[in-house]
């Protein structure tokens, strides 16, 4: 089912390498969030993938993969996230793997579920910077360069501001906003409460929440409250 994320407020980013029990995962599906993204950085496989959508399906939210490896693409969700790290200093993380997922993939792909993300890494110490080889150190003014570019160049429906495991600095995801028309400007990293879920949800259009379910599961529950009657 094709479904339109361009108004979600609040996301769940659930790791199919990261354990959780149907009781919790229950719980986050009835949260009120506006949908689960599946993904993570390191240990996904098409195996633990399916078995990850197979238990979200029991629920109404809206499902979303958000493609790491061409490996773990699992048919089955409701849209596919196509990461394209901007500030990568590799062109394996800007073009090379999503050319060698198009070369096998191409023929089968339907192009109106699938989503282009034009991710900003600054968290210079998360796995997903490392990853990638993201140059973090860089200017506000390059950040907005960024994502101008998402918007205007490449015509991307997401940008994507990441800071992965630390609360960034909102002054400059506010930046970004204000230079966005209608690109969607997500945000993650670091939203461990009601509190930093509120400061992100107003500098950005979307917020992601992720390692809080898997270390703290309350406060985790408690960020969908962050983004109602906003
Ligand atoms: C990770 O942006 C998400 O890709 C969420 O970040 O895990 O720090 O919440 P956290």
């Amino acid at each position: 089912m094709i479904i339109d994320t361009k108004s979600w407020r609040h996301v769940f980013k659930l790791d199919p390498d990261k354990q959780l029990t149907d009781e919790q995962l229950e719980h986050l599906c009835v949260s009120g969030t506006d949908g689960i993204m599946v993904g993570g950085s390191t240990g996904v496989t098409y195996e633990n993938t399916v078995d990850l959508l197979a238990r979200i399906r029991q629920y109404e939210v809206p499902c979303v993969l958000e493609v790491s490896h061409r490996d773990a693409i699992v048919p089955g969700f409701d849209m596919y996230m196509i990461p394209v790290v901007l500030n990568s200093g590799d062109p394996q993380w800007i073009v090379g793997q999503q050319m060698e997922a198009i070369a096998e993939y191409g023929s089968l792909m339907d192009w109106d579920e699938i989503l282009t993300e034009g991710y900003i890494i600054l968290n210079g110490d998360s796995a997903a910077a490392k990853l990638t080889s993201a140059q973090t150190d860089i200017s506000e003014r390059e950040v907005v360069a960024y994502a101008r570019m998402a918007e205007q160049m490449f015509k991307m429906p997401i940008c994507y501001v990441e800071y992965s495991g630390t609360f960034g600095d909102m002054d400059i995801v506010r930046q970004v906003k204000r230079n966005l028309r209608d690109t969607q400007l997500m945000y993650g990293g670091g939203i461990n409460s009601l509190e930093k879920a509120k400061l992100a949800g107003e500098a950005a259009d979307t917020i992601i929440v992720g390692n809080i379910i898997y270390e703290d599961f309350n406060q985790a529950l408690a960020t969908v409250a962050g983004c109602q009657s906003m």
